[in-house]
């Protein structure tokens, strides 16, 4: 207890020493107001990871005792979602709080080549925190920008361990004569070629060491898994031990490193004051055995299995135990929701697509979904599909109705009973449309950047 107060009146010394300015003091004052103290974040985002992959999200063959302890001191969100079914765009809306439209980050994923990334007028979620005094650190796959101001340790990262992007074919080929694909800190390369089967365990080290090192401060960890992205591999202590081939041990492995996640904390003491979010950046790889059910549809796919992933929130002292919300959530809510814990401004100026959940994470009684509709989009930025509460409308010249609640895995279209409410939620998608395409904002473009004379 000493330790936290200790821990906290030193966040608020930081804070008053390294900000100034009018707005950022009231946000100051405002957490020295609450009960609790600033709290510490981690996101451990996975690669491809499909909805059933857990064991408390009702996988039957592969072992997660870790997070499914997680989930029974923590909440289990069956609703959440990420609003691309591919990697670049999800982690865009990750660190922006925005759809990936808004930010001009919805075409496809990003190879090495690549000239793009977030615009460095975007203020992403580690410059919101970092802002605040948080220590942040960016661990595994980043994948959204790898030349110049768009690499992770110019986006609000101090520290960064990891890959830039894929290592599947497509990635790895721009780098057969240089050795393979790096494995980078910071800004060198620590070693290369990068090898899937060492990666998680890699992480988990930098992770470990990133909490110890930051115990006495608040701070955001976002370890960024590389697995279970193809290729995949697991280390030889997982390696052919569970019951679900490959795929099953690198998912035993990911649940191993969540542990270790949990236990560090538990063991500084940072339990009863860190947030931490296991989910997947989209639903499972047509290439691998993951599964999405009881959902319909696979990564790269406008369906619920494409876009909906598994969700396990955790924080023992503010978001209750053993509960399951069904809810719409989704990954861009994470942004303002911290800002608020942490007594940050959203930016002005510019819409935030995201919604502060904290009520609903914490179960404040009355708490519901914030979002009026959720957009889904496909890989090539074209808006798809609509929901409105239980209401699920495929866009297009034939439009298909689904009823999520009774038909989760969307096999009986209703389209020709609810003409009222397919009217409604085909009004509402093309206004949310057009709003996107009149409000979007610019994607960080490198050569543009460099003829600008910006650094
Ligand atoms: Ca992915």
């Amino acid at each position: 207890m000493i330790e936290r107060n200790l821990t906290r009146r030193n966040f608020l010394k930081r804070t008053f020493l390294l900000t100034a300015g009018p707005s950022l003091l009231s946000g100051a004052q405002s957490l020295a107001g609450s009960e609790k103290p600033a709290p510490n974040f981690v996101i451990i985002f996975t690669d491809d990871q499909g909805y059933q992959d857990l064991g408390c999200f009702g996988s039957p063959n592969i072992r997660t005792p870790n997070i499914d302890r997680m989930a029974a001191e923590g909440t289990m969100f069956t609703g959440f979602y990420v609003p691309a079914p591919l990697c670049s765009p999800s982690r865009a809306a990750l660190m922006t709080g925005c759809y990936p439209r808004r930010v001009g980050l919805a075409q496809g994923v990003l190879r090495p080549d690549s000239r793009l990334g977030i615009n460095p007028d975007e203020t992403t979620i580690a410059e919101m925190l970092k802002e605040r005094g948080y220590a942040t650190g960016c661990i595994g796959k980043w994948h959204i920008g790898f030349v110049g101001p768009f690499r992770p340790t110019r986006q609000g990262f101090d520290f960064y361990y990891g890959l830039y992007h894929n290592i599947d074919e497509p990635e790895a080929a721009h780098f057969v004569d240089k050795g393979g694909v790096p494995v980078m800190r910071n800004e060198q390369v620590d070693h290369r070629p990068a090898e899937p089967e060492t990666l998680t365990e890699l992480y988990t080290k930098e992770a470990v060491d990133f909490i110890n090192k930051n115990k006495d401060q608040p701070f955001f960890l976002y370890l960024a898994h590389t697995m279970p992205h193809v290729p995949i591999g697991a280390s030889a202590r997982f390696k052919g031990k569970s019951a679900a081939g490959l795929y099953g041990d690198v998912i035993e492995c990911l649940d191993w490193s969540t542990g270790q996640i949990l236990n560090t904390l538990k063991k500084l003491g940072l339990d009863k004051n860190t947030i931490v979010i296991y989910t997947s950046d989209n639903g499972p790889s047509p290439r691998e055995t993951g599964s999405a059910l009881p959902l319909n549809g696979k990564k790269h796919s406008t369906l619920e299995g494409g876009m909906r992933v598994p969700c396990v929130m955790w924080a023992p002292n503010r978001i209750p135990a053993g509960r399951v919300c069904e809810d719409i959530a989704t990954i861009m809510d994470l942004y303002p929701t911290f800002a608020g814990l942490a007594g940050a401004d959203l930016p002005e100026g510019r819409i935030i697509d995201g919604k502060d959940i904290y009520p609903l994470m914490t179960a404040r009684p009355g708490a519901k979904s914030p979002h009026e509709a959720f957009l889904y989009h496909d890989g090539r930025a074209r808006l798809r599909a609509i929901r409105v509460g239980k209401w699920k409308l495929h866009l297009g010249p034939k439009p298909a109705l689904y009823d999520l609640d009774s038909d989760i895995g969307e096999t009986k279209n209703v389209v020709g009973k609810h003409p009222k409410t397919v009217k409604q939620l085909t009004q509402m998608a093309a206004r949310a449309d057009r709003e996107l395409t009149n409000n979007s904002r610019p994607v960080g473009d490198f050569d543009k950047i460099k003829r600008q004379g910006r650094p």
